[in-house]
């Protein structure tokens, strides 16, 4: 499995509130029913840490991460639905924009899994086309579960991983995947339909000064 324990080191993600979105080069969005470990799984990418007992927070988190890609900085927005889907959809501007998402559910939880059904429609009503990658989190509970299948992802096409954000397994290699198919998105120029001409304007203005890769 490999990378147990590891973070991505660095600095800790500045958080932001949300009247206060400033424009990154990449939208990385978290999704999946409440308390699978979203907060989680970007808390250990950023910092490594882990609190336990860290209650889930209300309000949308954003977190910023300055990333390497292949020798180029590329700032990254991870956006944490904090509570939010636990009373009905995400608000469409969740999705706007977004260049990767990592849908997450829990081990422990078959509803979690059962649920990504719906998680994955309502992405894909709003983002056609973007990377997502499926992690299974909490295998620290139980590691027999990495025997098991889940269909889910093969059925969709999606890449798949176990993870766990209290032991840090597969964490880095998510999320730096994650962002990297994000970048190779957005230089794929794949625009999602629902995606105005504003934002259409931005991308083709923010490619040039961001990504020479
Ligand atoms: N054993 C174990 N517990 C975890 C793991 N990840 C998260 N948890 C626990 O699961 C609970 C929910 O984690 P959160 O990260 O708050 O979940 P969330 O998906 O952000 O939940 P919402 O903010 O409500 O949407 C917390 O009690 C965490 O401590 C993990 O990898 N292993
Ligand atoms: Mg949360």
């Amino acid at each position: 499995m490999g990378e147990e324990g590891k973070s991505a080191g660095g600095k800790m993600g500045e958080e932001v509130t949300e009247d206060d979105l400033p424009a990154a080069d990449l939208k990385v969005i978290l999704l999946g029913d409440s308390a699978v470990g979203k907060s989680k799984l970007v808390e250990r990418f950023l910092m490594g840490d882990y609190h336990p007992r860290q209650l889930s927070t209300y309000a949308l988190t954003l977190f910023r991460y300055k990333a390497d890609v292949d020798g180029k900085d590329v700032e990254v927005d991870f956006w944490d639905t904090a509570g939010q889907e636990r009373f009905s959809s995400m608000h469409p501007s969740y999705y706007f924009g977004a260049h990767a998402c990592i849908l997450a559910f829990d081990v422990t939880r078959k509803v979690t899994y059962k649920n990504l059904n719906d998680w994955y429609k309502e992405l894909r009503k709003y983002r056609e086309n973007i990377p997502v990658i499926l992690v299974a989190n909490k295998i620290d509970v139980d590691y027999k579960v990495t025997q098991k299948k889940f269909a889910f992802g093969q059925k969709k096409g999606l890449p798949f991983e176990f993870v766990s954000a209290a032991d840090g397994t597969n964490v880095v290699r998510v999320f730096k995947d994650a962002i990297r198919a994000g970048v190779e998105y957005k230089l794929g120029d794949k625009k999602d339909f629902m995606d105005d001409v504003r934002s259409f304007q931005t991308a083709q203005h923010k490619k040039k000064e961001v990504y020479q890769l």
